[in-house]
């Protein structure tokens, strides 16, 4: 077991007892008072972000929806398999990606979002950029979810001012040399820390705890063997006592162990990942094969809880 920043525990309050039980506990979204939340709540089930990525580069999507009536109806398919959320992205981030403009990236995403808002969706934005944050807000975002936990200059005054919620992601270095030679002298601690650190940087800006989402953020900037101590450890992450999310759709570190080389045929193999950290006490899961997920949930929660 990893010893966090004294911080770390300090105020993990009821989260962090309900987050130590063995059983996987839920989460909602939900707009009290005008403000939106991750709800805390032991009887709902765990939260599915369904990804939509509008790009013509991600790795296992990349150019299937980069158009906008193609997105929104990938996203309507996404919802109607019973994803609560759909998280719009317009930048790749795998490995050696190229940096997108700011320009670029809201073409991309805003006609998506708008129309995926104004139809009363739940939606996220996946961008690094404060500037990509505010117009997606605008346009009906409730949550920014950033593979660098806001580190863009103003991201955390923009969100806190706006009251979305945030998924701040662990990524160690930037996307074009994060898989150059990942170091750790304990992966689990410095995740742990430097995830801690951000939502109590966050909460300090004036971002209510019950808006902050944490991600080990797997495959970026880790090895296969970081990954792997990641997922079997990641209870240690849920006793912190925020809402976890669970990133592992399709990613490398799956095709390597089922010797998959096509992203698309790691569907089975995400499956099982997601499963590993909902039995851990992982809230929410973000993939790209929303029905799959979907019915495995379903069993896993009249089986196991
Ligand atoms: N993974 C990707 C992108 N965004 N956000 C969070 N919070 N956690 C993740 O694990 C995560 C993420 C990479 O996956 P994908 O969006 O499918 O690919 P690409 O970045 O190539 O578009």
């Amino acid at each position: 077991m990893t010893n966090f920043t004294a911080q770390a525990l300090g105020d993990t309050a009821n989260d962090g007892q309900d987050a130590g039980r063995s059983r996987p506990i839920g989460c909602s979204t939900e707009w009290r008072a005008g403000r939106f939340r991750w709800a805390v709540d032991a009887a709902a089930p765990v939260l599915v972000m369904g990804i939509v990525n509008v790009t013509p580069d991600s790795f296992s999507d990349g150019g299937q929806h980069n158009s906008t009536p193609s997105a929104v109806l990938h996203a309507e398919r996404l919802l109607a398999q019973g994803a609560q959320i759909l998280d719009i992205g317009g930048e790749s981030t795998r490995p050696g990606a190229p940096k997108v403009a700011v320009q670029e990236e809201l073409d991309r995403v805003l006609p998506v979002l708008a129309e995926l808002a104004k139809r009363g969706h739940c939606v996220s934005i996946d961008t690094r950029k404060t500037e990509v944050m505010r117009e997606a807000i605008d346009a009906g975002a409730v949550i920014v979810n950033d593979v660098t936990a806001l580190a863009d200059t103003g991201a955390v005054a923009l969100c806190a001012a706006r009251e979305v919620g945030v998924v701040l992601m662990h990524m160690q270095g930037s996307p074009g040399m994060m898989q150059a030679a990942p170091r750790y002298a304990n992966v689990v601690r410095e995740v742990g820390d430097f995830l801690v650190e951000r939502a109590l940087a966050c909460q300090a800006a004036g971002i209510a705890r019950d808006q902050i989402v944490l991600d080990p953020g797997f495959g970026f900037g880790k090895t296969f063997e970081h990954n792997v101590e990641l997922t079997r450890r990641l209870s240690e992450l849920v006793l912190l006592g925020y809402p976890v999310l669970a990133g592992w759709s399709r990613k490398r570190t799956l095709g390597t162990l089922t010797g998959r080389d096509f992203a698309a045929e790691r569907v089975h193999a995400s499956v099982a990942a997601a499963l590993a950290c909902v039995a851990q006490g992982a809230r929410i899961v973000r993939v790209h094969d929303v029905a799959a997920t979907v019915d495995a949930l379903k069993v896993w929660r009249a089986f196991v809880g």
